[in-house]
């Protein structure tokens, strides 16, 4: 089995990018609680985000090697936020150089939103708009920097307790996608089925060049179609949905966006040629690991390609208790991507 990589605290859902040459990590923070396990996700009661960076991702993984730049952001300094910090993302601004931290938070009506917070170095600290971006709902936020166009997007979305589930109806903008339309009979884990019924998709806008709120065009679906029959995925094919940890990266002139299946604990993925799709469904990335949830990011370093994710080994199997692992990713000739599970 892969080694953790962080061990002095337990940690989880990373994303990591390369910025000055050096890999950096953005995850949550999973701390002890008494709450209950439920499908709600309330026992991932996260309060506080902390960045690491390391030079290399060849074990063995030092505490020298692997450094945490200790807390860059808390509840507290948020003041639109109540609680659980949950999956954070990391951007550098194209125009300004800055590094954007976006996260998601249950606002103190227990809705979640995603905010923004901005620092100087990649390692923060940041410091948090007073207001989430407007327009944004659920959770899971994952920037993408096209390479090649400077463009800017943000993707997001999660079921159950990220509530992405809450928003199917049109708001008074008759937007479904404008986080103004929270539907609170769909709160808790729950979500379409049966015959005919079509899977949700996550979300992805573009960035304003300021990268703190989302062009005026606002949030789209991301399709994802079943790439036998060219359709959207069933709401019942738990094996290929949508359920959270969106990602997004691009090799070539190909965009691959990556996810977790939830309930059936898979990371998968989908291609297209467009950033915000249609993609299609290409297959799975990772089996299921120790642990309830899978999340991950996928990045370029030193001419290898990485997939970062968690499971639950460093608590011997306590779902809200994870540790981030990092392991090679390969592609073949037609560019699917595979790993070396275990
Ligand atoms: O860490 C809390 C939640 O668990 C994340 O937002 C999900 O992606 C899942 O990993």
């Amino acid at each position: 089995m892969t080694p953790p990589l962080i061990t002095n605290i337990y940690t989880a859902d990373p994303s990591a990018h390369v910025f000055n040459g050096r890999v950096y990590i953005y995850p949550s923070h999973d701390r002890e609680t008494d709450i209950a396990f439920n499908d709600n996700g309330d026992q991932y009661d996260m309060a506080d985000y902390h960045v690491f960076s390391t030079s290399s991702l060849d074990p063995p993984y030092t505490a020298d090697a692997v450094v945490d730049h200790g807390v860059v952001l808390r509840t507290e300094d948020v003041p639109w936020a109540a609680k659980q910090l949950w999956a954070p993302d990391a951007a550098q601004g194209p125009r300004d150089g800055k590094y954007y931290l976006y996260f998601p938070a249950r606002d103190h009506a227990g809705i979640f939103r995603i905010g923004v917070a901005v620092g100087d170095a990649p390692e923060g600290p940041f410091r948090a708009d007073p207001e989430p971006i407007p327009g944004s709902f659920s959770i899971d936020p994952a920037s993408f920097v096209d390479p090649d166009t400077g463009d800017a997007y943000l993707y997001f979305g999660g079921l159950w307790g990220g509530q992405l589930q809450c928003y199917q109806s049109a708001g008074e903008s008759g937007n479904k996608n404008d986080g103004r339309n929270f539907d609170a009979a769909w709160s808790g884990p729950q979500e379409p089925k049966g015959a005919g019924a079509k899977a949700l998709f996550p979300k992805v806008s573009k960035l304003d060049p300021n990268m703190r709120q989302f062009t005026p065009e606002g949030a789209q679906d991301l399709v994802i179609l079943a790439p036998e029959t060219g359709e959207p995925i069933d709401a019942d094919d738990h094996d290929r949905r949508f359920f959270e940890a969106a990602w997004m990266h691009k090799r070539g002139d190909t965009y691959y966006f990556s996810y977790s299946t939830g309930d059936t604990h898979y990371l998968v993925y989908a291609t297209s040629k467009s950033p915000t799709g249609p993609f299609t469904y290409g297959g799975r990335l990772l089996e299921p690991v120790l642990g309830w949830t899978t999340h991950h990011s996928i990045v370029e370093f030193e001419s290898r390609w990485w997939l970062f994710h968690h499971d639950c080994e460093l608590s011997k199997g306590v779902n809200h208790l994870r540790c981030v692992k990092v392991r090679e990713i390969f592609y073949d000739a037609d560019g699917k991507m595979f790993t070396k599970q275990d």
